[in-house]
Formats: structure tokens, sequence, C-alpha cells
């Protein structure tokens, strides 16, 4: 999978080399291309800012740029799906992950400010697949973090990421667990400063730890993420 991100700070994305997905890299599993805006920018000052139409606080990202990175770094070969983190966008998911796993290139528009000009997505669309995406109800200060969450939780999905591939299957928000949070974990000691592990778990009976673990997964859920079960019905 190709992976190129465009942002005005490219060093945000160091933390691409550690870990899984620097690994991924090493191995050529990933492609990663961090492209700096500002080479888009043409006038003395390099801006990508300006104020909006209409009024109001804040600057927004001029279009310009935007459509020669664009042109520049979606062009070519494989179809791409074109990201673009924001707090307006649709949530992102694991569902969402899954699909954008699936791609053989995805590239992260990532804005700063109050957003980019609305007609950027809008030119996009004509070049390629596009996802405006939200990690979730709050504001950040730009698509950076949101980017490297993103890419995290796609790149662990890619066949040859991950060690043990069944890891995936068992965790929070996966299918197997039908929408259901994770049930606890424990490992050795078996008594930890007078907290004992479940005894169930010490049993070695493989259908009542099964059952305990669901039962554990539905409690957990109906107490922190309610909404989650009402939707795991269907
Ligand atoms: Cl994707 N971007 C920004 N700027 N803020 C966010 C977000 C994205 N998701 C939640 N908050």
């Amino acid at each position: 999978m190709k992976l190129d991100y465009v942002t005005i700070f490219p060093d945000y994305f160091a933390p691409l080399t550690l870990s899984l997905v620097g690994k991924a890299a090493q191995t050529g599993l990933l492609e990663v291309q961090v492209h700096d805006l500002r080479q888009w920018a043409h006038d003395v000052h390099r801006s990508v800012d300006d104020t909006p139409f209409g009024g109001g606080a804040g600057m927004v990202m001029k279009p310009e740029p935007w459509g020669e990175a664009l042109d520049a770094v979606l062009g070519g070969e494989t179809p791409a799906c074109l990201v673009i983190p924001t707090p307006s966008g649709a949530l992102f998911s694991q569902r969402q992950a899954e699909e954008l796993a699936a791609y053989d290139r995805l590239v992260f528009a990532c804005g700063r400010y109050e957003g980019i000009d609305a007609r950027v997505p809008e030119y996009a669309r004509t070049l390629t697949e596009v996802r405006e995406l939200s990690l979730g109800d709050y504001v950040l200060n730009g698509g950076e973090v949101a980017a490297l969450a993103m890419t995290e939780a796609i790149v662990r999905l890619l066949p040859g990421v991950i060690g043990n591939p069944e890891s995936l299957t068992e965790e929070s928000h996966s299918e197997s667990l039908r929408h259901r949070l994770e049930y606890p974990v424990y490992t050795k000691p078996a008594s930890w400063r007078g907290r004992d592990v479940p005894e169930i778990l010490l049993s070695g009976h493989h259908a009542k730890i099964a059952e305990w673990r669901r039962e554990q997964a539905e409690a957990l859920t109906r107490e922190r993420r309610p909404e989650l079960l009402a939707r795991a019905e269907d």
C-alpha cells in the first residue's frame, strides 16, 4: 500500500517510522511519502491560508495550493482514495478502516485553521474517490493527528503487518464480538497486590470461559457504550 500525506507540518509524521507502521515501511509492505503543502504555494510568503468570505473568525486554507498538490499527488497509475480528516466528516469507524485497507493507495489531505476551502473536496471528487472523515465529536488543531490515528487503524489490518493475525479477530469493535467492547484480560501472576484473576479463567474450561467473556463484554458495553448494543441487535 502506498500512503501519501499532504500537510504544512511534515514533521508531524515522524512517528510513521516507528513500531508496526515503521516496520511495514522498512519491509516494503508500505510506501510512505510526506509532502509539504507549501511547495505548491507560490507567493513570496508561501501562504496557504486567507480570511473567510462572509466573515468570521480564523483563517481558511486557500484552494490554489491544494489544487496543485492534489493534481501532483493523485496524478498517475493506481486508483486512490483521498481521505480528508475533518471534524465535520462522517465518523471514522472500524468499518471505514476495513474498507480503506482494501485500497492500494491512500492520500491524506491534512488541513489546519478553520478548514480547507469547500471547493477543494468538490474538485477532488472529479479526480478520485474522496472521504471526509472525523475521529469523533471533539476538535483537534488540524488533520495530522487524525491522519496518524486512521493510518494506524488501517495499516494494522494489512496482511503481514501484525505478527499474529488472530489477535485482530477478537478485539473491540471486530465482527466476532458483534459490536461489543472487548472483555477484560489478565496475565500472570494469578494473584497481584491482593487482587485475584477471575477463577473461571484458570479452570481450563473453554466453553465456560467463552461464555464468561461474552457476559463481561456485554456488561462493559452496557455500562460504557450502551448505544452500541442497540446497533448490535442486527
Ligand atoms: Cl479528523 N480533524 C480535526 N481537525 N479535528 C477532529 C477530527 C479531525 N476528528 C475529531 N476532531
